[in-house]
């Protein structure tokens, strides 16, 4: 899949971009039977690192997140090798895209939503240039199940102090006066955006699941990042924080 000029130019100034229809109904439903699959496997309980919960209000809890998902998953390593994403990644980058992260987010009807943030935020110890992640929509997002929201434009610098690892605070937010795009999506569509670009989502209040499956790639000239990106991200988990110091500080 080639990205015309116009596209190329539309994510250097918005910092996202979103291209429907990607995978193919055949292809998303293979996804939707994968998280079936996965979330009525072994991989759900409380000390699996990868298996992230969060409090719901009426079901006390529910699983949040695989991360990461690839490694057990063939039907999600397969979208993540796609070039269907990694073309259009190659012309953004001018190198080869590699995986540097991947999980796939559930949102169930009632699940809440995520504050503003920047995804580099929480990988701050990696370079910024050309890490990009991709949202594959397997559900439908809209306003209703919590649809992703992006600030257009303002991926060109961090937004909260280097060393902090924490989502916006609303005076934050308001002194920056962001402006919110939702980009409403269907099955099979793909959205591209930077780990600069501000994003956040709301509580899905829908009666449906929000399923997105997010692999990140960061650049070729950085060597393979993948293993790197996960001790990272052990070392965070793994320093004895409590649920609650975990959700403060939205480990990635
Ligand atoms: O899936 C969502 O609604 C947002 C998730 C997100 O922003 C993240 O995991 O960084």
């Amino acid at each position: 899949m080639n990205l015309t000029t116009e596209q190329v130019e539309q994510w250097r100034a918005q910092g996202y971009l979103h291209l429907p229809a990607v995978f193919t109904a055949a292809e998303v439903a293979a996804m939707h039977a994968e998280c079936d699959r996965l979330l009525a496997s072994e991989l759900v309980h409380d000390d699996n690192l990868r298996t992230r919960f969060r409090g719901h209000p009426t079901l006390g809890k529910v699983v949040e997140k695989f991360d990461p998902v690839t490694d057990v998953s063939p039907v999600f390593a397969a979208v993540a090798q796609d070039p269907r994403i990694l073309d259009p990644l190659r012309r953004l980058y001018d190198d080869e895209p590699l995986l540097f992260k991947d999980k796939v987010i559930f949102k169930p009807p009632g699940a809440a939503g995520y504050a503003v943030h920047q995804d580099w935020t929480w990988w701050q110890v990696f370079p910024p240039q050309n890490l990009a992640s991709v949202m594959v929509a397997i559900d439908a997002a809209d306003a209703a199940n919590g649809v992703l929201e992006l600030a257009p434009g303002r991926h060109q610098r961090p937004l909260t102090p280097i060393g902090e690892l924490r989502s916006l605070t609303d005076a934050e937010v308001a002194a920056l006066g962001l402006e919110w795009v939702p980009v409403e999506t269907q099955p099979g569509d793909i959205l591209i955006f930077h780990c600069l670009a501000p994003h956040r989502s709301g509580v899905n209040t829908s009666t449906r699941s929000r399923r997105q499956f997010y692999p990140t790639y960061s650049a070729g000239c950085h060597g393979d990042l993948w293993a790197a990106h996960y001790e990272h991200y052990r070392w965070y988990v793994e320093r004895g924080l409590s649920e609650a110091e975990r959700e403060r500080l939205f480990l990635k």
